[in-house]
C-alpha cells in the first residue's frame, strides 16, 4: 500500500518521532492532534511509536453528569502525581466538547494539575456518537501509553449502550455513582452494571450512600445468580462470587480465579476512600496480569484496532478512486427519481472497486 499516504512517514513526522521519543511533552501534543486530525503519516507515525511500548495501567471511569467522575480523577491523579506517577486525563464529555477550562469540576486541583509536568490532560469531543468515544480516543490513549505515562485515567459520560466502548479503551473500568438519585437503577438500565469492574458510590457525605452500595451489592448477587453457569460477563470475568466490600480491606477472594466486583464508596472534595480506591485499581490490574486476563484483552484490543484500521482504510482507497464518485452522483440521482436505495449505489460501488 506504498501509495497510501496515511503509510507513509512525511519528513515533518520523522522528526516528531524523534523529538517523541526524547519525551518532549510538545511532542506528545502535537503527536495527539497529528492522529486526531489523521494527518496524512499518522499511521506510520503510531506505528513508530508504539512499537515495543510500555504499559501504562489504563482506568476508565463512567457514569452519570454530576457524579464526581472528573472530581475523581483529579483527586487521583493528584494521588499518583505523590507517588512519582506521571499521569494522563483523556476526557471525552459530549456536554462540554474542547472546554479544558471545565474538564475537573475542581477547578484549585485542576489548575494545579494543568501546570504540573507530570501530567497531560487531554479533552476530547465525541463524533457524533451518544457518549461513546471519539473516534481517535483509543490512539490518542496509545499515544500517552508511549510517551510513557504511568498511569491512563479516560472520563467519559454513561449515558447509554456506547458505554461498552469504554471497555475496549480501558483495562479496569470503574463506575462512579452517586446516592440520592436512583443512580443505581438508572446505572442498570445503561447497562453500567455489565462493565463496571469496580463500583464506586462517590458523595458518600451525603445521606443514603451506605444504602446505595447495599442496593448495587443486590443488583450484582441477583445478576450473578442470573450468570450462574452461563455466559460470562463482560471480559470473562465471573460474577458468581458477587461483590466483596473491599474496604474490609483483606480479600477472601485473594488467589481465586475470579474478581468479586467491589462496591466502594468515596468524597472526592476530602480525598476520603481514594486511597482504597487506588488499591482497587491495582488489586485488578495485578488480577488481570496473573489470571492472563490481561493478555486475552490486549489481543481483543489489537484486533478491534486492526479491524477497525482496515475498515477505515479500505473505506478511503474506495472512495479515492474517481470512479467511486462518478457511481455516487449517478446513483443519487437514481436514488432521487426512486430508481435505486443507497443500499443498491452502495453494492454498485463496492461491485465496480472488487472488479478493478
Ligand atoms: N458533596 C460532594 N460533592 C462532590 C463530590 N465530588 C464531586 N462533587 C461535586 O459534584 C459536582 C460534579 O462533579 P464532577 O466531578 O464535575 O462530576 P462529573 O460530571 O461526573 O465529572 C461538582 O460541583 C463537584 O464539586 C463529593 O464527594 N461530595
Ligand atoms: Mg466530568
Amino acid at each position: 500500500m506504498s501509495e497510501g499516504s496515511d503509510q507513509a512517514l512525511t519528513p515533518e513526522l520523522t522528526a516528531l518521532v524523534e523529538r517523541f521519543r526524547s519525551g518532549q511533552r510538545a511532542a506528545l501534543a502535537r503527536g495527539i492532534s497529528v492522529v486526531e486530525n489523521e494527518r496524512p503519516g499518522f499511521q506510520a507515525f503510531l506505528h513508530e511509536v508504539l512499537a515495543g511500548h510500555t504499559r501504562a495501567r489504563r482506568v476508565g471511569l463512567t457514569g452519570p453528569p454530576g457524579a464526581g467522575k472528573s472530581s475523581l480523577v483529579a483527586a487521583l491523579a493528584t494521588l499518583c502525581r505523590a507517588k512519582g506517577e506521571r499521569v494522563g486525563v483523556v476526557a471525552v464529555d459530549p456536554t462540554s466538547p474542547f472546554s479544558g477550562g471545565a474538564l475537573l469540576g475542581d477547578r484549585i486541583r485542576m489548575n494545579d494539575l494543568a501546570t504540573d509536568p507530570g501530567v497531560f490532560i487531554r479533552s476530547m469531543a465525541t463524533r457524533g456518537s451518544l457518549g461513546g468515544l471519539a473516534t481517535t480516543t483509543n490512539e490518542v490513549i496509545d499515544l500517552m501509553d508511549a510517551f510513557g505515562l504511568a498511569r491512563l485515567f479516560v472520563e467519559t459520560v454513561g449515558v447509554g449502550q456506547t458505554e461498552l466502548e469504554i471497555t475496549g479503551a480501558a483495562d479496569t473500568v470503574v463506575v462512579v455513582l452517586m446516592p440520592e438519585s436512583g443512580d443505581s437503577i438508572q446505572a442498570m438500565k445503561a447497562g453500567l452494571m455489565e462493565i463496571a469492574d469496580v463500583f464506586v458510590v462517590n458523595k458518600a457525605d451525603r445521606p443514603g450512600a451506605d444504602r446505595m452500595v447495599r442496593e448495587i451489592e443486590t443488583a450484582l448477587h441477583l445478576r450473578a445468580g442470573r450468570a450462574m453457569g452461563s455466559v460470562p460477563a463482560h471480559h470473562g470475568v465471573d460474577l458468581s462470587g458477587g461483590a466483596a466490600k473491599a474496604s474490609s480491606g483483606s480479600d477472601p477472594g485473594a488467589g481465586d480465579a475470579d474478581w468479586k466486583i467491589p462496591v466502594l464508596t468515596s468524597v472526592a472534595l476530602t480525598g476520603e476512600g481514594l486511597d482504597t480506591l487506588l488499591e482497587t485499581l491495582d488489586r485488578h490490574r495485578d488480577f488481570l496480569d496473573q489470571s492472563g486476563e490481561m493478555v486475552e484483552r490486549m489481543r481483543e484490543r489489537a484486533a478491534r484496532r486492526v479491524r477497525a484500521v482496515v475498515r477505515r482504510e479500505l473505506g478511503k482507497l474506495v472512495w479515492a478512486r474517481p470512479e467511486a464518485e462518478v457511481l455516487l452522483a449517478k446513483g443519487l440521482d437514481r436514488i432521487e427519481r426512486g430508481e435505486a436505495t443507497p443500499y443498491s449505489v452502495s453494492r454498485d460501488v463496492i461491485e465496480e472497486f472488487n472488479g478493478s
